[in-house]
């Protein structure tokens, strides 16, 4: 039986096993949404199509399943483009569909053409421009299994319109794809195996870095059994802090620019990197050409182009981890790593419950501290999906609380990208429905994609929103004051009233100025059926401590010069 372009565009989709796609309709895409009614795939209407390229990143994050995102030609697609590299850059896999001018019209300059195909080139793994309907459904397959293979990542396909109003039978089987067959995961061979089990052995000073890889490949359990096993500990990047349980013993905190002394130092002391899952991004290694300088260096990645890309290692396990640690976990035994944890656990102190040491916690200026409010809602709120955006709020978050399972924790790495958290909170509730699920934001991300705020009642969707309110643009502010000359340019910002704004939407909206009324408001959040925005207005001067100022060596950190000594 044939059928329209448009039909075969959404019964691929069910065959594929999509439930909701994140999508805003318009000229070129218009057959697409003829069609949609009669299929039983969710769409959520969006209000910008930036905002459902992040509910689909934020679905597939939380699920670990491929996010749909649908948009029109020329400006909808191109409202993609920050939602796309987010995604490329965090690895997270995604479909986009967008509609493009009929084929008879490409290259002229016709209404709403943007050459998307090229646009979308360096931020998407592979994209297909469909100019006939027999050519969708291989394009389809073969999207979504280029987006979860391997190393995942979005995947674009543009569908011209005279294709999605062309009929033809649909193929399914004759679609099969292979390409992708070239992105899956290496198998690394069994001497490399051996090799790696000799230079853990013969380490007495070993860490593993866990990253985002560990979560993406499934790999958390292995990752325990294995720590555990060899007694090694265990520091995570911001992307991997959700891969190993934080209150492990073995749980050595959060590495990098603003993680914790002891982590970092711990790593410029080890004698045994094992680097699991993780790129070594700069926000990670400090000055390139002092990180780690004892250590043997073992990288566990399953991109070849990321070995030896920033960090140079002795052995490159090419492959999946979880693959490799369940292999690596037979032959594991206890390594004599005593008296190591006993010069971690002293170089962690009283700090330690902690991911980082954000000292003091309040200045002593009567104003609310941003990190006791993080504080306060890891405390009534322990087990939630914590979605958060880019800045000192974001790193709060991070230095704060303390996640026991893998994909509670839901942030815009690589990009940091502003306006991320509430939609990707939207696309992690409906992955998650059982879930409690919190947007954490600073005042200015939140107004860079505020009106998803509306996507959200819409959906009768229970999500919380806190507004960590300093009333500037806090990362920025910090990075002025501690670098530049303290010079202040264009980072006060007038801010609407949220709990207003809130309320204009249809959520409740509460106001918290002191720690006393944070935490009943949160409480409140809680227990309410409803949405609840949160507007904790909070200290405008308070910084993100430890730093590692720029260029400077991984375990060279800045203090905090208000703050009492701490254990460093
Ligand atoms: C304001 C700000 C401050 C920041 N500060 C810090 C900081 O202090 N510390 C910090 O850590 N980060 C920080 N970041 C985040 C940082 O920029 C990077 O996004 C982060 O370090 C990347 O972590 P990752 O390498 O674990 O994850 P990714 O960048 O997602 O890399 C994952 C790696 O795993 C590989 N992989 C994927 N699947 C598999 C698999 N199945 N098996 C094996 N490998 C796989 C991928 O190929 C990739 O190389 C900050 C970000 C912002 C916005
Ligand atoms: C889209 C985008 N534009 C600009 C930046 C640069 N930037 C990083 S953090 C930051 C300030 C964020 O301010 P706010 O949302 O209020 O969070 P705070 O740092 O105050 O917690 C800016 C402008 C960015 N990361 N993303
Ligand atoms: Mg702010």
């Amino acid at each position: 039986m044939e059928q329209t372009g448009a039909q075969i565009l959404w019964e691929c989709l069910e065959r594929e096993g999509v439930e909701v796609v994140f999508g805003y309709p318009g000229g070129a895409i218009l057959p697409a949404y003829h069609a949609l009614v009669h299929s039983k795939v969710r769409h959520v209407l969006t209000r910008h199509e930036q905002g459902a390229a992040h509910m689909a990143d934020g679905y597939a994050r939380a699920s670990g399943r491929v996010g749909v995102v649908v948009a029109t030609s020329g400006p909808g697609a191109t409202n993609l483009v920050t939602g796309l590299a987010t995604a490329m850059m965090d690895s997270v896999p995604l479909v986009a569909i967008t509609g493009q001018v009929s084929s008879g019209l490409l290259g002229s300059d016709a209404f709403q053409e943007v050459d998307v195909t090229g646009v979308t080139l360096p931020i998407t793994k592979h994209n297909y421009l469909v100019q006939r309907p027999e050519q969708l459904a291989p394009a389809l397959r073969e999207a979504f299994a280029l987006a979860a293979s391997g190393r995942p990542g979005p995947v674009l396909v543009d569908i011209a319109k005279d294709a999605q109003l062309a009929s033809c039978e649909l193929d399914w089987e004759g679609a099969r794809p292979t390409r992708h067959q070239r992105h899956l995961a290496p198998e690394v061979p069994q001497e490399q195996l051996d090799q790696a089990l000799a230079m853990i052995k013969a380490s007495r000073r070993p860490i593993i870095l866990a990253g985002h890889g560990v979560t993406l490949a499934g790999a958390s359990d292995a990752l325990l059994r294995f720590a555990e096993r060899a007694g090694i500990p265990v520091a995570a990047t911001l992307l991997g802090l959700d891969s190993f349980p934080a209150s492990h013993p073995l749980f050595l905190g959060f590495m990098g620019m603003h993680g914790s002394p002891w982590t970092n130092k711990a790593i410029q002391e080890a004698d045994l990197i094992l680097a699991l899952g993780m790129r070594f991004d700069d926000r990670v290694t400090g000055d390139t050409s002092k990180f780690a300088t004892h250590a043997t260096k073992i990288h566990v990645e399953i991109d070849r182009a990321e070995v030896n890309k920033i960090i140079q290692v002795d052995l490159a396990l090419n492959g999946d981890a979880r693959n490799v640690l369940e292999r690596l976990l037979p032959a594991a035994a206890p390594l004599p790593t005593g008296p190591w944890l006993e010069q971690l656990e002293a170089m962690k102190g009283p700090h330690g419950a902690e991911q980082a040491a954000p000292w003091p916690p309040t200045r002593d200026n009567g104003a609310l501290g941003p990190i006791e409010v993080l504080r306060a809602l890891f405390e009534q709120a322990p087990d939630a999906i914590w979605v958060t955006d880019v800045g000192q709020h974001q790193m709060w978050q991070a230095q704060v609380m303390r996640h026991s399972k893998p994909r509670t924790l839901i942030t815009s790495g690589g990009l940091g990208t502003m306006g991320f958290s509430l939609p990707a909170a939207i696309g992690a509730k409906l992955a998650r429905p059982e879930a409690e699920v919190w947007v954490v934001a600073g005042d200015g991300g939140i107004q860079m994609n505020s009106q998803e705020l509306m996507t959200l009642v819409q959906e009768g969707l229970k999500i919380n929103v806190a507004v960590v309110n300093n009333g500037t643009l806090g990362m920025v502010r910090q990075w002025q004051t501690l670098f530049y000359d303290d010079r202040r340019s264009e980072v006060a910002m007038a801010n609407p009233d949220f709990v207003r704004l809130a309320e204009a939407y249809g959520l409740k909206g509460r106001r918290a100025t002191t720690l006393d009324q944070a935490e009943a408001v949160i409480r409140e959040a809680r227990t309410r059926p409803e949405p609840m925005l949160i507007d904790f207005v909070v200290d405008p001067e308070a910084s993100v401590f430890p730093i590692i100022p720029p260029g400077a060596r991984l375990d060279d950190m800045m203090h905090d010069p208000s703050a009492p000594s701490p254990s460093r």
